[in-house]
């Protein structure tokens, strides 16, 4: 017997909400006892041989168990050709594969071993260590593998210049100038391993040529074609020949007072972040400059000890994460897709831990001297991951404010008003010149200062710029916070900022009607921002710029219901479809069209048909292709994603049933 209309819309609706009650389910089954949702945030794979290197210098390695954990994550990385990418699926990088062989060996992998044997012959036959991207050279000058004269020179003295000067260190996008402060440190000291037969023993083995008599000063500026992503700039090409006129000449007391000087923004980095430190990277070198200017010293203790905050043991071995987590950024939105569902009230304990989660990580005060360390405001602001962490993001504090509003009908003893008022006036004065947001902080330096990137491997790393993403979710949480706290005078600030922020996203829609992002993958996650800023802007569902948007995405649509990219998108900054739907993009996807005039459409239908044939039986979802990325060339795994967006997807469509 066939259904009749309604009967089938009933059958419909019932499966869809049974698919939100599973997910719902799952969703409480993973979360931590802390209230938050902590999944593994791995990928970038040349962040482990940059921990194992230190702690190598330190003398103190990781106990046998964990090192043979790492050599699991490495095997499971390598590439059939032998080399090792720079994230996890990734085509081979000289970067990686030096670093990854140069780790194996510290960790007692014998040159003779089959893999590694492999790794070495794709390593020689692409131009070996010479060929290595500046900051791997300077690890491995670190390391006594390679000589400081071939290392491009980082002088600690730019510190001590003007620092009204565009190009001063203080102007760099946060994650490089934390990067660059204790590298200057190092290079100032030109910090080095003693030689021990183990890395004598490499050095034999890396290079194309024989490492004594070798000319390190002409391969300063060389690097592997294939890991050329940002070619050296003429202008920077120009100013390592100055540094370089510098270091010859270069006198020991000015040496000295800036090293003193970069020591102490070491020094307040780490008690900023408790010994945490802003990212992988300068966490490793922080420890490293205590390791040189106090050996054996309490500091180098408490970095050694933090360490496991940043590794995560996975099915194919332990890694380093890409930041201590992402705790509170997938906090934030697993309630907001938990709020979706207009259930919280069954699940009333998820949403009270989740909520004390986000109580518990927002930041409560400035750092100490803050202007003494280039430090803008943090209070009211919520991290990536924790309050011990402790710097502050834009959007993070976005999602935060916009999840801690969205609870307090909900939960007893909400976040008081007067720490709302802290978000969102930190969200005001963080709107940069453009109307956009920035990530840490309002941009410090103009664009052009990307000419100044070092790195060959990664993109718009030099300058804090606008964001779509950041833009969106800092105007969606100023809607909120406007509808239910502000006062009058805070209302006419956020009207202003609102417009002007509108005015920047309808700048940056793309002739086709996307976004492209910059923190996920790619124009599914941009523009789903857009979309959501827009909308929440004022912006109708049946707007022109809505309109094309809408079109945009039907028009990538897989035959299978689904959307689906791969960071190529982001590479080439054009749309690059994986052959299958995947969920977290098509979640973003769905989410964007239903809040279109095409809320409706068939294509919503298979997008959502989509994601409830994907569901597993216990609510879950596959594992699928990686959805994060930064600085346009590295993937970064969001593992909570999926869960995540795949419900509230699925409790978008149903209200939208329902209404
Ligand atoms: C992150 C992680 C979080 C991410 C979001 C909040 C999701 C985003 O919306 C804004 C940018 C931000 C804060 C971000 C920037 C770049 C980071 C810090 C990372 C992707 C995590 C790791 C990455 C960092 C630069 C890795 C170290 C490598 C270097 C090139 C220095």
């Amino acid at each position: 017997m066939t259904k009749t209309m309604p009967e089938a819309r009933q059958a419909a609706q019932d499966d869809l909400s049974q698919a939100i009650a599973l997910a719902l389910r799952h969703l409480q089954d993973t979360q931590s006892p802390d209230g938050s949702w902590h999944g593994d945030y791995g990928g970038p794979v040349f962040l482990l041989p940059t921990l194992i290197a230190a702690t190598h210098i330190i003398g103190e390695p990781f106990d046998r168990e964990t090192e043979r954990d790492f050599v699991r994550y490495f095997r499971h990385e390598q590439n059939p050709d032998g080399g090792w990418p720079l994230h996890t699926g990734d085509e081979s990088y000289v970067y990686a594969t030096a670093l990854c062989y140069v780790a194996q060996r510290l960790l007692g992998v014998p040159a003779d071993d089959p893999d590694l044997q492999r790794g070495q012959a794709w390593l020689l036959d692409h131009g070996g260590a010479a060929d290595v991207p500046p900051w791997g050279k300077f690890l491995l000058a670190l390391l006594n593998l390679y000589d400081y004269d071939g290392v491009m020179p980082v002088p600690p003295e730019l510190w001590l210049l003007p620092d009204g000067l565009p190009a001063h260190p203080s102007r760099f996008w946060c994650h490089s100038r934390m990067v660059y402060l204790p590298m200057s440190y190092l290079y100032g000291i030109r910090a080095q391993a003693p030689l021990t037969p183990v890395l004598r023993a490499i050095r034999g083995e890396i290079f194309c040529e024989p490492f004594e008599g070798f000319d390190f000063r002409a391969t300063q500026t060389r690097c592997a074609p294939g890991d050329i992503y940002v070619p050296l700039s003429r202008l920077y090409r120009v100013m390592n020949r100055l540094l370089n006129g510098y270091e010859a000449v270069a006198g020991k007391s000015l040496r000295d007072r800036a090293n003193a000087f970069v020591l102490d923004q070491v020094r307040q980095e780490d008690e900023n972040t408790n010994t945490i430190c802003i990212g992988p990277i300068n966490k490793v070198l922080n420890m490293l400059c205590w390791h040189f200017a106090e050996p054996g010293g309490p500091r180098v203790a408490a970095h050694r000890a933090q360490l496991p905050e940043y590794l995560w043991k996975g099915a194919h071995g332990t890694h380093m994460q890409g930041y201590n987590s992402s705790q509170l950024w997938d906090t934030a939105f697993a309630v907001q897709a938990i709020c979706a569902t207009g259930r919280v009230g069954e699940v009333q304990s998820m949403a009270d831990g989740a909520h004390d989660y986000i109580e518990r990580n927002q930041v409560l005060e400035d750092t100490p001297n803050r202007a003494l360390y280039y430090r803008d405001p943090s209070k009211g602001g919520w991290p990536f991951s924790n309050r011990k962490h402790g710097w502050p993001i834009s959007d993070c504090t976005a999602e935060g404010l916009k999840s801690a509003i969205a609870l307090q009908p909900h939960v007893e003893g909400p976040i008081g008003a007067e720490r709302l008022h802290d978000a969102a006036d930190l969200i005001l004065g963080w709107q940069n010149g453009d109307g956009g947001w920035p990530t840490y902080e309002r941009a410090r330096t103009l664009p052009w200062m990307e000419a100044l990137n070092p790195s060959f491997v990664f993109a718009d790393i030099m300058v804090d710029h606008s964001y779509v993403e950041c833009t969106s979710a800092c105007l969606q949480a100023l809607v909120s916070y406007r509808e239910g706290y502000a006062d009058t005078v805070r209302a006419a600030r956020i009207e202003q900022a609102i417009e002007r922020g509108r005015a920047f996203l309808l700048k940056r829609q793309r002739a086709d009607g996307s976004w492209i992002g910059s923190w996920g993958i790619c124009f599914t996650y941009g523009t789903w921002f857009a979309i959501s800023g827009l909308r929440a802007a004022g912006l109708a569902a049946d707007s022109a710029s809505i309109r094309r948007a809408a079109a945009f995405l039907i028009a990538h649509q897989l035959p299978d219901g689904g959307w689906g990219e791969t960071i190529e998108s982001c590479k080439r900054g054009a749309y690059t479809s994986c052959p299958d739907g995947q969920v977290v993009m098509t979640s973003w996807a769905v989410l964007s069209l239903l809040q279109s005039d095409e809320a409706d459409s068939a294509a919503v239908q298979s997008g959502v048909r989509f994601l409830q044939d994907r569901q597993k039986g216990d609510g879950s979802w596959p594992d699928e292709t990686i959805a994060g990325v930064f600085n346009r060339t590295c993937a970064i795994t969001y593992d909570n994603y999926r869960k995540i967006f795949g419900l509230w997807a699925l409790a978008a469509a149903e209200a939208r049933l329902r209404a």
